[in-house]
């Protein structure tokens, strides 16, 4: 009598329990599903936001690209330029005038092509003579060109004097531009 009541319990728990044990495997798979899926979305999304911030890197690269066809810019505020005489005296007799060029750290002077050297935009430095020193003496090197007289009064000819005027110097180092500017002093003595 006990056996068949033991059986029949055994069985009805197993019956029971059997139903239980496959609703709870199959929420298991559900969640695994769940699981694998919301790592895939997040795969889907981490790529797509990598993809885009590639994408978006290319398009400025191909920008900056675009912009710089020509030389780089140089900062000017690191470009020493020193204009002598300080002070330009229209009628004067003297032949040139001298620029003395200072670049920036990781510049060599040296480099410097004198040939797209210019004053104001238009006037041309000499080829020869040239020099590099340290006029200045602070032990960074700088290049010495000089310039026409008469085609540099003939930027201030119809300027008033005396007064000061800033004179801009540019030109080519490697693959840069540079241009410094300075101020100059005037006058009709
Ligand atoms: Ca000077
Ligand atoms: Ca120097």
């Amino acid at each position: 009598m006990e056996q068949p009541d033991n059986v029949a319990s055994n069985n009805s728990a197993d019956n029971t329990e059997l139903p239980k044990n496959n609703s709870s495997t199959s929420s298991h798979s559900k969640n695994l599903v769940y699981i694998v899926l919301s790592f895939v979305i997040v795969i889907v999304i981490v790529l797509s936001v990598l993809f885009f911030i590639n994408f978006k890197k290319s398009t400025q690269q191909n920008r900056a690209a675009s912009w710089s066809e020509g030389p780089m810019v140089m900062g000017e505020e690191a470009i020493a330029i020193d204009f002598d005489p300080d002070t330009f005296n229209r009628r004067s007799a003297g032949l040139f005038v001298t620029v003395y060029i200072e670049l920036p750290p990781g510049f060599d002077v040296k480099n410097i092509d004198i040939s797209t050297i210019r004053l104001n935009g238009t006037v041309a430095a000499q080829i020869s003579p040239s020099l590099i020193g340290d006029h200045d003496g602070d032990g960074r090197p700088d290049l010495m060109v000089k310039f026409k007289r008469k085609e540099v009064s003939d930027l201030f000819a119809d300027q008033p004097v005396p007064q000061h005027y800033e004179v801009q110097v540019a030109g080519t180092v490697d693959d840069f531009i540079f241009s410094g500017t300075t101020f100059v002093r005037v006058i009709d003595e």
